[in-house]
């Protein structure tokens, strides 16, 4: 090979390389950028033939620019130039021919002179030549007419030319001298006072003692850096520089004592750095800094802070380490915008708790004091992320320092060079994770209050939302956000106070399942919503809820709170205060008056004089008064104190009146006594929830509490025994929250739910909204639930329309919780106890469940609609042969709460066949039938309780036994108002609308003796009515049933034969049994009986779907709008029936046998 070709072949692979650096960025722009360090001073020549846009050579070690020669060849072209950490000195003459170079970066290099060339580069708009050795700036400079950035910081000059001022154009400039030696410039040069478009001015580290009047021109000004100069007069800044926001005067107010006041005149200043001076104090007036959000005064000799400071709502970020502050004074808590605060490196012993309130602070160090202690309440501040405490002298930390979660996972918590004893400093040592889980264990055996708290109220009350700000942030939980069943959370608001809270979804369908959960020893949050609460819905949101708490935890502790204060008015809030606590204690005396004469008057039964005259029925009258006053004394003695006030608080961003509300909170659960856990207790709790199955049979808890290897033996025989102990202990488990465990009776007390939150998930996969989508068929479960596919579906089916659920499936469906046999029938057994279902004791009604060893009914699941065979298996007239009683239970309001559904529970034990719906139950006893609805409207609720069949007295029957069923039940909820009235079974079969209604205690009386006929309907008094309609047939103490049985039958033979004469085919019955004959063909009848085609349509649309509704209003309307005799109104029935159009002959001969014509 040749000279020649070896070198065209070097040079075209030196091309290639450089080639690679090459990029386009697609509009044909070329830019060639060679990273740091890849050619070492120099770079091949083959650069000089490239046309390039941008050429960037940073830190390449270069010691000339070009290489070798003088020319730049191609490379004039470009636009960019930058080659800052080389080690140039000079740049050719011919550098000057890069006329269009709008950029040039030559920072870092070891320029003494700026190159001549620069100066005809009359393009150039960004100049950077800073840290260099540059001694002297040229007048030249002024040729630079299009320069908007001028770096010139870091060189040694020691003037700037007047003519700078003709580069009109820049708006950034960096005269900053070098720290060594310190350097030139005793006042600001008048070059830079021109500079009327400047915006950031660096003028730091040189010798300015003074800001000259020109400075006046800098209008546009925002940030001015004078660090390290000499400043004696400071005035002039805030007479002129209006736009500031950034100042950086760092060491150079040395010769201030205090912070001068000019600078806090600055009012647009964001950006205030005062570190390194000799500053003892701020003066108040840095309140007039009102945009600050940066204030940074490190190093200097400040001994107290003005309380103003803390009127800056917008700093972010105060820097106040290395002074010599012993405290900060209170007020700091206004800072709500605070993320950093450095107090590090000060004279503080102890820190004013106000801080623990700053709770946006994320940053906090406090290193090298004279700390002794620190607030509990530093726990507080959820986002903290670092926090230094070293080189302090804790002696102890607060126990629930690890609830600040984000030091977990940035380990940025320092403790070291402490005398730390509590935890010991050697565990603080070994970093974050393992201090934070010291910190559980040992507060778990420390705490010595342990409490319930129950969230309870209506749906989207706000409960969650309110668990969330208790927990110190506002988090308020989205639209579709709904708690399901319930939530189980711990909360340490106190290292000694460890409370369980139990947030209930307050969607009705889970409200059943609440009970199981309340308990007298808890703390009872009642929640609403203040924007929803209005004079008519006290019930809804506040009263039924009480009475659920009362009901269900006697005696137990509530608190009132109302949400949403962030979007009413102070007035508004006040007025529904006052409503509710004067409802509240109106209603609770109301009840205690009622429960106290109740009271009386059974003590006035009680008398012995009372007594002399008993029977037998008597006695056991007595024996039921006597129960039912034992239950109402207990009632008496355990009554719940009305709240006397109700917290109304914001769990929006502002969190209005949480911190009152919490202390409040606090302070009423520790009011309880303490209970302190025995260690061994402790330990046992810890070995219990270790158990890895997900529920501890009883047998096994015995076992884990005997064989405890440190439980002492006084411990064990604490109760008596063994067993007794251990109920002893889960038994005050249960009331702190810690565990469920129903020690109700032998069954229930078999499972302990030593992870609470296993019965919650059991509880919700049963009641769950979205059970027909979420759970579906998986082969191998169907296997192990001894389930095929095909009857899943059948079994699913019946659960979702019919609310009924089969052992199988009910198996199948809890199938991963592993439980044994006998734990799943306790667990039904407890939803049994809590009415949550009820057991269908015989489904040969409905075959494909024959075969399950147990189906169990919940009303909550039962079909909305009313079913389409009602109609017909229940006509809304009695029909013939037939007697029918009816009884009526109004409540003014709603009703206790889930009452219907218990009614539905209970009525399991009478009936069989049923059909049920979500508002009522149709079903049968032997030949006798039964409709029990439920209806509401403004005034309240309506159950009515109908019964028919032919057999009186299994009517009576069913009529007594629901009816007991319904005050039993009632006596759970002694204060509830309600009417319960025996409708006038005359008047039903009479087919009368409105039937006389008879007071309920008809039901509880003997029948008159030898009374068979009376004329006791006041609607209707000249009609006599067998005296069995109105008192009940009772077998046991009537000896002459049959005689009343006699006047029931001979009424039911009356009334059909009174529909049997001539006119009785215009009654409504008659006109019923018209209708019931006539088909679609009924308009046609009705258009020739006279009705017009607008009154038909009226009736079609008022009764659509209803054929025979819409016939007999057709009829009735004809009958009662036509002036005739009734003898006319017959005949001309007939003539329409029988006209040639109709041809209903048949039915006219009927209707002349039936009613004589
Ligand atoms: N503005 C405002 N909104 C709130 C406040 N408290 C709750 N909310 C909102 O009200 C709605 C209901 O709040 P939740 O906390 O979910 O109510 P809940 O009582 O837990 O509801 P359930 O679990 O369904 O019974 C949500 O949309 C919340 O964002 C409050 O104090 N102020
Ligand atoms: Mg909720």
């Amino acid at each position: 090979m040749t000279d020649t070709t070896e070198s065209m072949t070097s040079e075209s692979q030196s091309s290639e390389n450089l080639r690679q650096y090459l990029t386009d960025n697609g509009d044909g722009h070329q830019i060639l950028s060679i990273p740091e360090g890849t050619y070492k001073g120099s770079i091949p020549q083959i650069l000089y033939t490239f046309e390039l846009d941008e050429l960037r050579l940073p830190f390449l070690k270069l010691v000339s620019f070009p290489d070798v020669g003088t020319e730049l060849g191609t490379l004039t072209k470009m636009k960019l130039f930058e080659a800052a950490g080389n080690y140039l000195h000079r740049l050719p003459l011919s550098f000057a021919k890069c006329t269009q170079l709008a950029y040039l970066n030559l920072e870092f290099n070891h320029f003494t002179a700026i190159p001549a060339s620069i100066f005809e580069l009359v393009n150039l708009e960004v100049l950077l030549l800073g840290d260099n050795e540059i001694e002297e700036l040229p007048s030249e400079i002024g040729n630079l007419v299009n320069l908007r950035v001028l770096h010139l910081g870091g060189n040694c000059l020691t003037d700037i030319p007047d003519e700078l001022a003709q580069c009109k154009k820049i708006h950034r400039l960096n005269l900053c001298g070098k720290l060594y030696p310190q350097a030139g410039l005793q006042t600001v040069p008048k070059g830079v006072c021109g500079q009327g478009e400047l915006i950031d001015l660096d003028l730091s580290w040189q010798s300015i003692q003074k800001i000259p009047d020109g400075f006046g021109s800098l209008r546009k000004l925002e940030s001015l850096n004078l660090k390290g100069n000499h400043l004696v007069c400071v005035s002039v800044f805030s007479q002129y520089c209006k736009k500031l926001e950034t100042m950086n005067l760092t060491g150079a107010l040395r010769h201030f004592s205090m912070v001068p006041e000019a600078i806090f005149m600055l009012e647009g200043l964001k950006n205030l750095n005062l570190t390194g001076n000799l500053f003892t104090e701020i003066p108040s007036e840095v309140c007039g800094l009102k945009k600050l959000k940066k204030l940074s005064i490190r190093r200097n000799k400040l001994l107290i802070l003005p309380e103003e400071l803390f009127s800056l709502e917008h700093l972010v970020y105060l820097e106040l380490d290395e002074n010599c502050l012993e405290t900060i004074p209170d007020g700091i808590s206004k800072l709500k915008n605070l993320t950093y605060l450095n107090l590090a490196q000060n004279q503080m012993s102890s820190i004013h708790e106000d801080i623990c309130n700053c709770r946006s602070l994320q940053n906090l160090q406090l290193s090298f004091n004279k700390l002794d202690s620190i607030p509990e309440k530093i726990c507080q501040l959820g986002n903290l992320r670092y926090l230094s405490l070293d080189n302090n002298k804790l002696t102890e930390i607060p126990l629930l320092m690890d609830r600040l979660e984000h030091l977990r996972e940035t380990g940025g918590l320092y403790l070291y060079n402490n005398s730390l004893k509590k935890p010991p400093q050697a565990i603080c040592n070994q970093g974050v994770i393992p201090l934070f889980l010291f910190l559980k264990e040992m507060r778990i055996s420390a705490a010595k209050h342990r409490r319930k708290i129950i969230l309870i109220g209506a749906v989207r009350a706000g409960k969650t939302s309110l668990r969330n700000a208790l927990f110190g942030h506002s988090q308020l939980t989205a639209e579709h956000e709904r708690t399901w069943v319930l939530e189980r959370h711990l909360w340490e608001p106190e290292s000694d106070l460890r409370v369980q809270i139990l947030d209930f979804g307050g969607h009705h369908t889970y409200s059943a399942a609440h009970q199981m959960f309340l308990t007298p020893e808890a703390l009872h949050l009642l929640v609403f919503d203040y924007t929803k609460y209005n004079r008519d819905n006290y019930d809804l949101l506040i009263g039924d809820w009480l009475d659920a708490i009362i009901h269900c935890a006697p005696g137990a502790t509530i608190m009132a709170v109302g949400t949403h204060a962030d979007l009413c008015s102070k007035e508004d809030i006040n007025d529904k205060t006052d409503d509710i606590i004067r409802k509240m204690h109106h209603e609770e005396n109301t009840k205690l008056t009622k429960l106290k004469q109740e009271i009386a008057k059974i003590q006035t039964f009680d008398q012995p004089e009372a007594r002399e005259s008993s029977g037998k029925i008597r006695d056991t009258k007595m024996e039921r008064l006597q129960e039912k006053m034992t239950h109402m004394q207990k009632m008496l003695n355990t009554r719940s104190l009305m709240p006397q006030t109700v917290y109304a608080v914001s769990c929006a961003d502002d969190l209005t009146g949480i911190e009152e509300f919490q202390e409040g909170l606090i302070s009423r659960l520790k009011e309880s006594e303490e209970k302190s856990l025995p260690n061994s207790w402790h330990k046992f709790i810890s070995e219990i929830q270790n158990y890895p199955e997900k529920i501890l049979p009883w047998d096994k808890a015995l076992d884990i509490f005997t064989n405890m290897s440190n439980m002492n033996q006084s411990m064990i025989s604490l109760g008596g025994s063994p067993e007794l102990s251990l109920e002893m202990v889960l038994k005050y488990l249960h009331s702190t929250g810690e565990i469920v465990w129903f020690p109700d009776n032998n069954k229930l007390k078999n499972i302990v739910f030593h992870h609470p939150e296993t019965l919650i998930e059991m509880l919700r996969t049963v009641f769950r909204h979205d059970f027909e989508e979420v759970v579906n068929f998986v082969e191998e479960h169907g296997s192990q639930a001894d389930l095929s596919s095909a009857r899943f579906d059948i079994l699913k089916q019946d659960f979702i329309k019919k609310g009924l659920m089969a052992y199988e499936l009910l198996k199948y469906t809890l199938i991963h919780f592993e439980l044994s046999t006998d734990t799943l029938y306790t667990f039904i057994s407890l939803m049994l106890k809590f009415d949550l279902c009820y057991e269908v004791q015989e489904s040969s009604s409905n075959p494909s469940l024959v075969s399950s060893p147990c189906v169990l009914l919940f009303p909550w699941f039962f079909p909305e609609e009313v079913p389409e065979s009602l109609k017909t298996k229940w006509p809304s007239r009695t029909p013939p042969n037939t007697f029918e009683l009816r009884y009526c239970l109004k409540f003014p309001n709603k009703g206790p709460p889930n009452f219907f559904e218990k009614i539905s529970v209970k009525l399991q034990n009478h009936v069989s066949d049923r059909i049920n719906w979500k508002s009522g139950v149709l079903a049968r006893k032997n030949l006798s039938q039964m409709l029990i609805q439920r209806t509401q409207d403004e005034n309240g609720v309506l159950i009515a309780v109908s019964v028919r069949g032919a057999d009186l007295p299994e009517l009576w029957g069913l009529i007594m036994a629901t009816r007991n069923n319904f005050i039993s039940l009632l006596q759970e909820w002694p204060f509830i108002c309600y009417k319960l009235n025996l409708l006038c079974t005359h008047c039903i079969l009479q087919g009368y609308e409105d039937p006389y209604q008879f007071e309920g205690e008809v039901l509880q009386t003997t029948m008159p003796r030898a009374t068979y006929w009376a004329n006791w309907c006041r609607n209707y008094e000249d009609d006599l009515i067998p005296a069995c309609f109105v008192y009940r047939l009772d077998p046991d103490y009537q000896d002459d049933i049959s005689r009343h049985i006699q006047a029931a039958t001979e009424f039911l033979k009356k009334s059909m034969d009174a529909v049997d004469g001539p006119l009785s085919l215009l009654s409504d019955t008659g006109l019923m049994f018209v209708a019931s004959q006539v088909g679609f063909e009924w308009t046609q009848i009705s258009f020739r009986l006279g009705l017009t085609q607008a009154q038909i349509e009226q009736i079609q649309m008022s009764h659509p779907m209803q054929a025979f509704h819409q016939i007999t209003t057709a009829l009735t309307t004809w009958r009662d709008a036509r002036d005739v005799s009734d003898d006319e109104k017959i005949s001309q029935l007939l003539t329409v029936l029988e006209s040639e159009e109709i041809g209903k002959n048949e039915l006219a001969d009927l209707l002349r046998e039936r009613y004589d014509l």
